[in-house]
Order: structure tokens, then sequence, then C-alpha cells
């Protein structure tokens, strides 16, 4: 094939991986499934499949509640659970991670009860262009109860922030930044241990939307020293509805609930109730406890395999594509040229509207997303409705970049004859 990839030890290790993979043996319309849309939600190993169905089958119960041998069992898998996460985020401790239903609800927690708190008419709330929604919306919903404004860190041509505005955007007022680690249309990686450093030093909290970070680089909260930091399972070989928030135990101890009801209470009298100590404060009902024991499996999972590997594998992907695609007529890539960024790539084919490149794609079993992304203030600066985006991750291979350029000439070609 031209211009396919040697074979390498990751390669290799890749190739191995995908058998733990079932739905990677997928036909899409007679063809084998190449899944670059990982970025949106990633497979599963069946190792986490066990562990949900083995939950289900053997230790199935509420938490918290039952002083029967079943719902202790769920309970201690609940918290191992909850352990296992902490560490590997090096939470100082258990009781700071908090399970949610995703980084949208983490994030909105955090604006309802912190944020809605303590920040107060003339404060500022620094965001960036290339926030998704879910790190966009809810803060201009604090603005609009508190009376802050927001403010926002300027982005380069190339797609990384300004850091050279670093003392003008960050001075008093500022009393918020939240930020993406990684963005899910640029892939910028951005330097949020020193944006932390900067925005405490002016007595700002800082909260961090780790969704597309997590599940490819090693995350260390404590060494990135910021006050919240919210994921996803879904994106990290874990299942959907499970999420995390982490938070600064003094914060979590300052905030009021986000949402009340059963579990998240101490006392509840006619006329007034006390809360749960923290994390049980923010999981009022019952939880999503198979979801959460196969969040920490997926967590296994991803230690096992090594995120050090993930990182390299994911890096070579990504710098892989980027040079297959801007070697390529007529295609505009967004975000960082030179390689620095995380396992995906957004781009344009001239001529060719994102969604029906991608329906084209899928013509030959290949999933790629297109659309604005969740980052329509992005789209706008990016001067475009939408982009196509391909995103990788363990279980990918060379290969299936060399098909999704094959993928792209073919659409090309259709495209043009149609014309
Ligand atoms: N981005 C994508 O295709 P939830 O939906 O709560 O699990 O995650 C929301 C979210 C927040 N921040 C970032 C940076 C994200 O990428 C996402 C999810 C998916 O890009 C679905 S829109």
């Amino acid at each position: 094939m031209k211009n396919a990839m040697p074979k390498n030890s990751t390669q290799t290790k890749a190739e191995k991986l995908r058998e733990d993979f079932p739905i990677l043996k997928t036909m899409v319309r007679g063809t084998p499934l190449v899944y670059l849309d990982s970025a949106a939600t990633s497979q599963r190993p069946s190792q986490v499949l066990a562990a949900y169905c083995l939950f289900c089958q053997s230790h199935n119960a509420n938490v918290h509640r039952g002083i029967h041998s079943l719902g202790e069992q769920a309970t201690d898998r609940y918290e191992a659970a909850r352990e296992r996460v902490a560490s590997f985020i090096g939470a100082p401790s258990k009781h700071t991670v908090i399970f949610t239903r995703g980084t949208t609800e983490s994030i909105n927690l955090v604006c309802y009860s912190y944020a809605n708190k303590f920040l107060k008419r003339g404060d500022i709330i620094v965001l960036t262009p290339m926030e998704h929604h879910a790190n966009l919306v809810p803060w201009q919903l604090v603005a609009n109860i508190t009376g802050a404004k927001l403010r926002y860190w300027p982005m380069k041509p190339d797609g990384t922030l300004d850091m050279s505005a670093t003392n003008d955007i960050l001075k008093p007022p500022v009393k918020m930044v939240a930020l993406t680690h990684i963005s899910n249309v640029l892939g910028t990686i951005n330097p949020v241990t020193e944006i932390t450093a900067a925005a405490h030093a002016i007595g700002a909290k800082v909260l961090i939307d780790g969704a597309q970070a997590v599940p490819h680089i090693s995350v260390n909260v404590s060494e990135i020293g910021c006050d919240f930091y919210a994921f996803s399972g879904h994106k990290m070989c874990g299942p959907t509805g499970i999420g995390v928030l982490w938070g600064r135990e003094e914060l979590l101890e300052e905030m009021d609930p986000f949402m009340t009801g059963g579990e998240m209470i101490q006392e509840v009298f006619l006329d007034h109730s006390t809360w749960n100590e923290i994390p049980y404060k923010f999981e009022p009902g019952t939880p999503p406890i198979g979801e959460a024991v196969s969040l920490g499996a997926a967590v296994n999972y991803l230690s096992d395999v090594g995120m050090d590997w993930i990182e390299k594998h994911d890096h070579k992907l990504a710098a892989y594509a980027l040079e297959r695609l801007s070697s390529e007529e007529g295609i505009e890539i967004y975000g960082p040229l030179n390689g620095e960024r995380g396992a995906l790539i957004s781009f344009n084919v001239e001529g060719i509207h994102p969604h029906d490149l991608a329906t084209l794609l899928d013509r030959d079993g290949i999933a790629v997303r297109a659309g604005h992304h969740c980052a329509q203030p992005l789209m706008r600066q990016l001067g475009v409705p939408a982009t196509a985006r391909a995103s990788f991750y363990l279980y990918n291979l060379h290969e299936e970049i060399d098909q999704l350029m094959e993928g792209i000439h073919r659409a090309k070609e259709v495209l043009a004859y149609a014309r």
C-alpha cells in the first residue's frame, strides 16, 4: 500500500489489544469497521464488559443502604472503584472523587454549588474560545445569576492559547478560570499547570475539563494543582452514565449540594436538613453503581496497558494522520500543525461538506464525526460551520489512517463525478 507505515512494536501491541474489543470485528455495509470516533465515545474491552456483567450477575444491590451481604458487596465494589479512580488521577484522597454522570454534570455541579455561591457581581470568569459547550454554557448561566462577567483568553491562529496575554487576562477581579485540558476540536494541549499557577497567584480558582485528556495522557491533579477536574467514563473505555468530578477537599466542604434527596443527607427534619459528608453530599439518590464498578475496571485496563504507552501510541497516530492529511491537496487542518496535539484531527476537504464526507466514509465502514462538535463559538472563530474529525485511541492502527485517506480519495472522486 502506498505510503503505508512500516510495522513497529507499538503497532504490534495495538493489534493485540484489538482482540479485547469485540465491536472492532463489526462489519459495516460489508466492510470491516474503522472506528475513528473515540473522542465522541470510546469502545469498551471485554474486561470492562465482563466487570459490568459480573457485578449484575453476582453483586447487584443498592449501596450504602442494605445491611445484607449483597448490599455490602455492592458498596465495597463501588467504593473500591472510587479508590482506583482516585489513585489513577493522583487525588490526595478518595473522598475528593465524586461520581457524576459525566463531564457535563461535573462542570454543572461546580457552577451551581461553587460558583453561584461564591462569585458575585464584578467578578470575572475566564474561559477560552475552544471550550466545549459543556464548559461554556453553564458559565453563562453563572454570569446571569451572579452578575460576574465572562472573559475569553485570546487564541492564536495555530489554535493555541496566546500565553503572552497571561498578565492581561489573569488579573483581579478574576475569580475563576475554566478551561479544557485538550480541545475536542483542535487537539490543542493547554498548559494547564502553568495557567493554574498563574491563576492561583491572583487568588482565582481553576476548573479543568479533562474529558479529552484523562483517556489519553497521565493526569495527576495534585501535580497540576488545580481546584476542580472533570471527566467522563465513556471516553476512557468505560461505560456511559458515569463521570468524575475531582475537587479540592476544602472547597468541596464549603460547597452546598447540587441536587438533593436520599443518601446526600445526614438528618432530615420537617423544616430543614443537614448534609452528609463528602463525597456523598454530592451523590444524591441511587448512583450508577454498575457503571462506577465498570469505570474502575476501565481504569485497571488502561493502567495495565500503560498510560505511557497509550500516550506514545496516540501521539504516533496523530502525527501520522497529520503527515498524511497535510500532504494532500485541498485539505485544511485545524489546530497545531507541529504535532503537539491530542489524538484527534479536525479537517475540511475543499468542496465537500463534512457531513457529506462522513456519509461517504461511512459507506466504506469508516466512522468519523462531522459537525460543530459542541463548540459553536470556536467554529465561528475558525470561520467554518462544521469540520470532519478523526480521532484515535489505543486500538487504532496506522493502516486505518491509510484507509481514511483512501476513503477521502473515493469521496472526492464520487463528488467530482456527481458535479
Ligand atoms: N465531547 C465529542 O465528540 P459528556 O458528554 O458529558 O461525556 O462530555 C462533554 C464534553 C466536555 N468537554 C469536552 C472537551 C468534550 O470533548 C466533551 C464531549 C464529545 O467531542 C461529544 S460532544
